[in-house]
């Protein structure tokens, strides 16, 4: 590759435009990502399919969305200036403030030129000749490019359900995962909600306040902390501030999860009773993710994990006054912490509320939506609008969309048909110079995800400046490398509980997709340490390819 060579769209009409790199999508990943490659004078063209920037924060915007990572931790480190002068205004943000976050981030580093926004990539095609990347744009046009990065998030393909009927019902359909830009009323109207991830648990409680009622209709009931969100003072700004050289530090290199916490150094079962519930208590208190973090075995231990979830079965039943409710919401059917654990506010306390009922369809499924009701176990629910709160085609989704093809014509779907296969989440044998920020197979979903974002973009742009520096031009996994990561993230992922529950970590929300657990749990402190192994042993694992090189191939 060369940043020389590149034209920067101002190439004649009848060749195509042409960069060094074509980013796909302006979330916090491909943001970050041009802001690198413009340090290092890389020409790059981002396509976002949104009219702005923010990805998922600019998709989710359903009632009550926030993040669930603190939001001092939740920004981005790499200019301090920034994070020294954005003010957060909460504990957690809501999705508002993290998208105008994300429009600040954009002016500030003036990233707007370089993006092209409402534009879709279709189709991605590798030219073994050249060496160079064709993309094809929802508008028609075609760039060219020696590198694809995709940025395109891990939670951004809304997953609609197969439930018979919906396209018939004639009051308003909603899905949490892509939700109006303007207001949604629900104020006089009896409210469907079909899912109880994370996106219902926190928008259960806003609903259930405007609804005249709210029907819940629940096929997995879910572990939830509180959030115990509050306004930030400024004092407690001012601490992060002034630690953050730490902070950070600890997140990207100490803390599994990429999250500034104090580490277990025991577990579950080394404490006795009173000991073990005056910890959880503490924790439930302080409230947030961190709950899990309590004891160093729950993710290991199936005893110890039965300590942290009969703890959080208790609280429900305190707090839930029905009891046919409370036993419908406290989750039997995986260890805590094998899905996502959800922080809410006020979520099992509006299950007191009269205008909101929880229906199990789990023993009595959905049969299907008439035009003014859900039928589930033979009974009719009248509702005047839904929310389908029913999750993402998780971490593989965004990227299944893009007719991607690489060597041989290869397509990334034909590739990954049996579960994706990449070497460190960043790439795929067989796809050279296609980048994934991150990726299956890395850290990504089980981490604060900007701090795995900026670990990826800044890897992938020290190796285009090193392939830049050294005349590379293309360079893909090898194989063999590729075979053994798959192996090893598997591995460790079974000496966890995660594999014992249904979730979208291993796929299984999606009907057909394959079982593998997609994420690297073996900690994003020592999943960087590897990455910078490989980089430091001149990309081992990773076959390099120089022009000469190139030009003999395409002579032959
Ligand atoms: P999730 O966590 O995937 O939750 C989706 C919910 O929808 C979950 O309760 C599912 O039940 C339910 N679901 C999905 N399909 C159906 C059908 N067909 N019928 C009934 N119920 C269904 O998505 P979220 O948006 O809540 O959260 C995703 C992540 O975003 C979250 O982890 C945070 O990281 C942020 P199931 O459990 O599959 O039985």
């Amino acid at each position: 590759m060369s940043a020389v060579q590149s034209v920067s769209g101002k190439s004649p009409s009848a060749t195509p435009e042409t960069h060094d790199v074509v980013v796909v999508g302006a979330g916090f990943a491909g943001m970050y990502m041009l802001h690198r490659l413009r340090g290092l004078k890389m020409t790059a063209r981002v396509f976002e399919q949104g009219d702005g920037v923010g990805g998922t924060w600019y998709w989710n915007r359903y009632p009550g969305a926030r993040c669930d990572v603190e939001s001092m931790q939740y920004s981005y480190s790499f200019s301090d200036e920034l994070q020294q002068e954005w003010d957060w205004s909460e504990r957690y943000a809501p999705q508002a403030e993290i998208l105008k976050y994300a429009n600040h981030v954009a002016d500030r580093f003036d990233l707007r030129p370089d993006i092209q926004f409402n534009t879709r990539v279709d189709r991605c095609v590798f030219d073994e000749d050249t060496n160079r990347w064709s993309v094809t744009t929802s508008d028609g046009a075609t760039v060219v490019a020696a590198f694809v990065v995709l940025a395109t998030g891990c939670l951004s393909n809304a997953r609609m359900p197969d439930i018979e009927g919906i396209s018939g019902f004639k009051g308003k359909v909603y899905h949490t995962g892509n939700w109006p830009h303007e207001p949604v009323d629900f104020t006089g109207l009896r409210v469907g909600m079909i899912g109880t991830g994370s996106s219902a648990i926190q928008s259960v409680p806003v609903i259930a306040e405007q609804a005249k009622h709210l029907t819940v209709f629940q096929r997995t009931a879910n572990f939830s902390i509180p959030a115990r969100n509050a306004p930030l003072t400024a004092e407690e700004r001012e601490i992060f501030r002034k630690n953050y050289p730490e902070v950070r530090r600890f997140a990207r290199e100490e803390a599994r999860n990429g999250i500034y916490t104090e580490l277990p150094d025991r577990g579950a079962l080394d404490d006795g009773d009173n000991d073990r519930r005056a910890k959880y208590e503490a924790r439930w208190r302080h409230g947030g993710l961190t709950f899990m973090s309590v004891y160093n075995n729950l993710a290991l231990d199936k005893t110890a994990n039965d300590t942290a979830a009969d703890f959080v079965r208790e609280k429900i039943a305190e707090i839930v006054k029905d009891p046919d409710t409370v036993k419908l919401l406290q989750p039997n059917s995986h260890p805590i912490g094998t899905k996502r654990i959800c922080i809410d506010t006020d979520y099992f306390v509006t299950f007191n509320r009269p205008n909101v009922t929880l229906v199990d369809i789990k023993s009595n499924p959905i049969e299907e939506v008439l035009p003014h009701a859900v039928r589930a176990g033979g009974k009719d629910v009248e509702i005047d609008a839904l929310v389908l709160a029913t999750g993402f085609d998780a971490m593989t989704g965004s990227v299944a969309k893009i007719d991607i093809r690489g060597r041989n014509g290869q397509t990334l779907n034909q590739k990954w048909a049996e579960g994706p296969k990449t070497y460190l989440g960043l790439m795929s044998a067989g796809f050279p110079n296609l980048f994934i920020v991150t990726g299956p197979g890395s850290p990504s979903v089980l981490s604060n995800m900007i701090v795995s974002i900026e670990q990826h973009v800044d890897w992938i742009a020290d190796c285009a400046a090193y392939m830049r520096a050294h005349g590379f031009e293309a360079m893909e996994a090898t194989k063999e490398a590729e075979d053994d990561w798959v192996a090893h993230v598997n591995e460790v992922a079974h000496t966890t509980l995660y594999p014992q529950a249904n979730s979208w970590y291993m796929g299984a929300n999606i009907p057909g997709k394959p079982r593998i657990f997609m994420p690297y749990i073996g900690g994003v402190g020592p999943y960087r340490q590897i990455c910078n192994d490989v980089a430091a042993k001149g990309y081992e694992g990773f076959a390099m390819t120089g022009a000469e090189e190139a030009r003999k191939v395409a002579a032959s």
